[in-house]
């Protein structure tokens, strides 16, 4: 099913911090305020400076997250509920929450957001705001809860949890009595929040098919926010929401030049009083249209009141559909098509959430399990060796304390970085011996932000360099595929960037293809 978006609403949070990456020098934040008459080099820098907040930073080192739509809908083959479906319809035959994250473990999968309820209104916890749960489902005779089950599952096995709790909701009767469903809906939100321990994301579904005739219910959006940064302040929100943007298509496939940092209205906020709160923005900024194919270029934030931090999400399901169909057991995505997906999520700056649906027993089908698994294979396979491994780097220009070398040690933390007003910037380095390849890595250091505009990689022949592939943005990670190329000096030239770039990662890696 489609994802309607409707971003009337969204107001989005910019929490303020220093980055200890920076030593403290700069107060670095996730949001910038452009005053009437700045210059676009002015903007540009500011832009370049702009830092993902800590628990933003922590969900896109997490990189692939696993997403279970399984509910209602799973036992009445449908996509989207209508709300009557009697609750003993809910009745999975040998439920086994453990087996899903098992699963998702092994594919390499950081987080798992569940559907604790979905449009249709059925709750998959046994809440105390509504009759319509597994409560009153035949399931472990009514004493079972999906979400404990799966929260337990998740600590055992060292994943987060992510919660999905759908805005529209079909069955609940004060759904288009706005006030009476606001406080409905954060009664249910401080229950999920409460009583499962930690939760990493919240997922903010825009989806309404009441059409123009339907109830129309007005969501009070920034009280739900409260309630999320009250109970669960590490959280991020994505969505209708402040923290993660959707990517703009259900395909899994972002874009080519994908920014973090984006420009967004502004609504009655200065920077006093943004100093001041630890959320300072949440329902201070709107964002504008966020399923372009450019959002951040120096054209989009030269006319922008603000700039967020605001990096992007890329669902896509395993399957044809959301929920599990057993007519679909013959679709599911090949491991190649997998891979693809996450060449064009992860390695173009956003973080992948894949939808891998249990079945009517309560489990992960094995046709599923074996294209995740083919998946890890292939991706194991080509990254287990970086033939730029031992490399020596030299660079058009470095800064003392962030050399060339850096980006080839073992420390995740240090990172490359010209100094400012060098630019181009290159960096050249050195294999060990003659390597072949055929895939890269880079990543930029974006604790200090996202600045790489344009790039390309170069290959010495004997004779000369000859280029091999090229990009726009980087981002927290970049992978480029091209046919092999064997060479013992690769060259990155950076053509252009919006302040000294940085460089925290490289890797060179052949696919077993
Ligand atoms: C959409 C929903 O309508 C679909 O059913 C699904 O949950 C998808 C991820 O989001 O908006």
């Amino acid at each position: 099913m489609f994802w309607i978006a409707v971003f009337s609403a969204v107001f989005l949070n910019a929490a303020i911090f220093a980055q200890q990456a920076d030593r403290g020098r700069f107060q670095r934040r996730n949001f910038a305020l452009i005053k009437p008459g700045e210059t676009i080099e002015e903007i540009v820098r500011k832009a370049a400076n702009v830092v993902p907040s800590p628990p933003q930073f922590a969900w896109q080192e997490r990189e692939f997250i696993a997403f279970a739509h399984f509910g209602m809908n799973t036992f009445t083959d449908r996509e989207w509920g209508e709300g009557k479906e009697s609750p003993s319809t809910f009745n999975p035959t040998d439920f086994d929450a453990r087996q899903w994250v098992e699963v998702f473990k092994e594919a390499g999968m950081k987080i798992l957001i569940v559907t604790a309820k979905h449009h249709d209104g059925f709750c998959l916890w046994p809440s105390r705001c509504t009759e319509h749960s597994v409560k009153n489902s035949l399931w472990r005779k009514g004493k079972g809860d999906v979400i404990r089950e799966v929260a337990n599952a998740c600590k055992e096995f060292g994943l987060k949890l992510g919660i999905y709790l759908s805005p529209w909701d079909r069955h609940e009767r004060t759904y288009g009595n706005s006030p009476a469903y606001n406080e409905y809906y954060r009664n249910q939100l401080r229950e999920l929040l409460t009583n499962y321990g930690e939760v990493a994301e919240v997922w903010f579904d825009g989806a309404c098919g009441e059409g123009p005739n339907g109830k129309k219910q007005v969501y009070d959006w920034h009280s739900y926010y409260r309630v999320i940064r009250e109970l669960q302040p590490n959280a991020v929100i994505f969505g209708m929401a402040p923290d993660i943007r959707w990517v703009g298509t259900e395909s899994g496939y972002g874009r080519e030049t994908e920014w973090s940092v984006v420009p967004v209205s502004l609504q009655n906020l200065d920077e006093k009083a943004a100093s001041s709160q630890p959320h300072p923005a949440d329902g201070a900024f709107a964002p504008r249209d966020l399923t372009d194919e450019d959002l951040g270029s120096r054209e989009k934030i030269m006319s922008a009141r603000a700039l967020l931090w605001y990096p992007a999400e890329a669902d896509v399901s395993i399957r044809p559909g959301w929920f599990y169909h057993q007519t679909q057991d013959g679709e599911v995505k090949t491991p190649e098509k997998l891979v693809d997906i996450y060449y064009s999520s992860v390695g173009r700056n956003a973080v992948l959430l894949l939808n891998v649906p249990p079945d009517r027993r309560g489990r992960i089908h094995q046709n599923d399990i074996k294209s995740l698994m083919g998946m890890r294979k292939i991706l194991n396979q080509t990254f287990e060796v970086n033939a730029a491994e031992g490399a020596k780097v030299i660079a058009s220009s470095e800064q003392k304390e962030h050399k060339a070398s850096f980006i080839m040690d073992e420390d995740k933390e240090s990172f490359w970085t010209a100094k400012e007003g060098f630019e181009p910037a290159w960096l050249e380095f050195k294999l060990p011996k003659e390597q072949t390849f055929d895939v890269v890595l880079l990543q930029e250091n974006i604790l200090l932000g996202q600045r790489v505009e344009k790039f390309r990689l170069e290959a010495w022949n004997g004779r000369e360099w000859r280029e091999f592939a090229r990009g726009t943005t980087i981002g927290y990670k970049r992978l480029l595929r091209f046919p092999e190329v064997t060479t013992k000096k690769v060259k990155l030239v950076i053509k252009k960037s919006r302040t000294n770039p940085t460089l925290s990662n490289f890797g060179l890696f052949k696919s077993p293809f």
